[in-house]
C-alpha cells in the first residue's frame, strides 16, 4: 500500500499488479501447512529416521508464516490467467453461446465459501469490469454487468464472430486485504472460426473518424510509459470527457496466452493538472517479451470508442539482481 501510495497518480494502476504480486504471496503461505503433510508422508513412506532436518524446515516456514515477511519469489504473474485464484472462482456459461445475437450473458463470481460473492469494493466507479476478447484477440469488448439478487452477474452481449473467446472479470472483493484480481475463462460461441491474423505493430490507429497516435515503449520487466493522443480531423482533442473517473482506460493482452494488464493513467479529470487530451499518459509494464494488443476506451461526444493497436515489447537492460555476486559462492 505505502509503495502504491509513493508512485501516486498511477498508483492504482500498479496497485492491480501489486495485487496479483500479494496474491501469490498469500498463495505461498499457507504453503506453511504443506510441508507438515508432506514431512507426515516422509515420515509414513521413509523408515529412515532422521528427522532434525524436516523439524528445522517446518520451524523455519511456521516463522515465515507467522511473520508474513516471505517476500514472493519468482517474475511477477499477470492477470487473468486462472479461472480459480485467492479462493475466488469465475463460473462462466456452460452452454455454448450463439454467435451474431444479442444474448443476456451471464456469468458468477464465487466466494471462497462457495457461495456467490455479494459484496464488492468499486473500482473505477464499479464493482466489477468485465472484459471479452476473442482468443485471437479480435472482439475486444469493456462492460459492466450488472449483480442479480440471485448472486449471478449480467449483461446484454453481442458475440459477433464465432470462436472461443476469453473473458476476464477484474474486481475488488470487499474487505481482501489483497485487493483487486482478475479472473480468466474461456466461453465458446458457436459457428465456424475463421481465427484472424494480428495485425502488423502500429503507432497510429483510427476509429470513428478519430486518429490516435501511441508514444513510447513497451519495456519487457520494467517500467514503461505509454502516451495514447487524440485527435480527429487533424486537429487535437483537447475536451475528451471523464470515463470511469479518468480520461481513458488502457487494456493490454498478450498474444500467445491472453495475460492480462488492466493499467490506468498518469492523473485524473478535475485534479488541476491533467489536460483533457489529446494526451492520455499511462505506465505499465509488460511481464514478459512478447506481442501485445493495446485497447484504449476514450469518451468524446458521449460515446464510448475503443483504439487497438499491437505493440512488441522489447527486452531492456537486466538490472543487477540483489544478491547476485553471492551467486559465485561455489
Ligand atoms: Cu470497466
Amino acid at each position: 500500500m505505502n509503495t502504491a501510495t509513493k508512485v501516486g497518480a498511477f498508483g492504482a494502476g500498479v496497485s492491480l499488479a501489486f495485487g496479483v504480486a500479494l496474491g501469490i504471496g498469500n498463495a505461498v503461505g499457507p504453503v506453511g501447512a504443506e510441508p507438515a503433510l508432506s514431512d507426515h508422508q516422509a515420515h509414513g513412506a521413509n523408515p529412515d529416521p532422521d528427522t532434525d532436518t524436516d523439524t528445522d524446515t517446518e520451524m523455519d516456514q511456521d516463522m515465515n508464516h507467522d511473520g508474513h515477511t516471505t517476500p514472493t519469489a519468482g517474475p511477477e504473474a499477470p492477470g487473468g490467467l486462472q479461472i480459480s485464484e485467492r479462493g475466488y472462482t469465475l463460473a462462466p456459461p456452460d452452454e455454448p453461446l450463439p454467435a451474431g445475437e444479442r444474448t443476456d450473458f451471464r456469468f458468477r463470481i464465487l466466494g471462497p465459501d462457495g457461495e456467490p460473492l455479494a459484496d464488492y469494493e468499486k473500482t473505477h466507479d464499479k464493482d466489477l469490469h468485465l472484459i471479452v476478447a476473442r482468443r485471437d484477440l479480435s472482439g475486444f469488448q469493456h462492460v459492466h454487468p450488472t449483480l442479480g439478487a440471485d448472486g449471478a452477474w449480467s449483461v446484454p452481449l453481442t458475440f459477433a464472430n464465432a470462436g472461443d473467446h476469453r473473458i476476464f472479470a477484474d474486481f475488488s472483493p470487499a474487505g481482501d486485504p489483497d485487493g483487486p484480481l482478475t479472473l480468466g475463462a474461456d466461453v465458446a460461441v458457436t459457428g465456424g472460426y475463421r481465427p484472424e491474423p494480428l495485425p502488423e505493430p502500429a503507432r497510429t490507429a483510427g476509429v470513428d473518424g478519430y486518429t490516435v497516435t501511441l508514444d513510447g515503449d513497451l519495456a519487457a520487466g520494467a517500467d514503461s510509459e505509454l502516451t495514447l493522443s487524440v485527435s480527429r480531423d487533424g486537429r487535437p482533442v483537447t475536451d475528451l470527457e471523464p470515463y470511469l473517473g479518468a480520461y481513458g482506460h488502457l487494456v493490454a493482452l498478450r498474444s500467445g496466452d491472453l495475460a492480462y494488464l488492466h493499467v490506468h493513467p498518469q492523473g485524473e479529470p478535475g485534479d488541476g493538472e491533467t489536460p483533457a487530451g489529446p494526451g492520455i499518459t499511462f505506465h505499465t509494464r509488460a511481464p514478459s517479451e512478447g506481442t501485445y494488443r493495446l485497447y484504449l476506451d476514450f469518451q468524446h461526444n458521449g460515446a464510448v470508442r475503443t483504439a487497438e493497436f499491437t505493440v512488441t515489447a522489447g527486452q531492456v537492460a537486466q538490472r543487477p539482481t540483489p544478491g547476485a555476486s553471492a551467486g559465485h559462492a561455489h
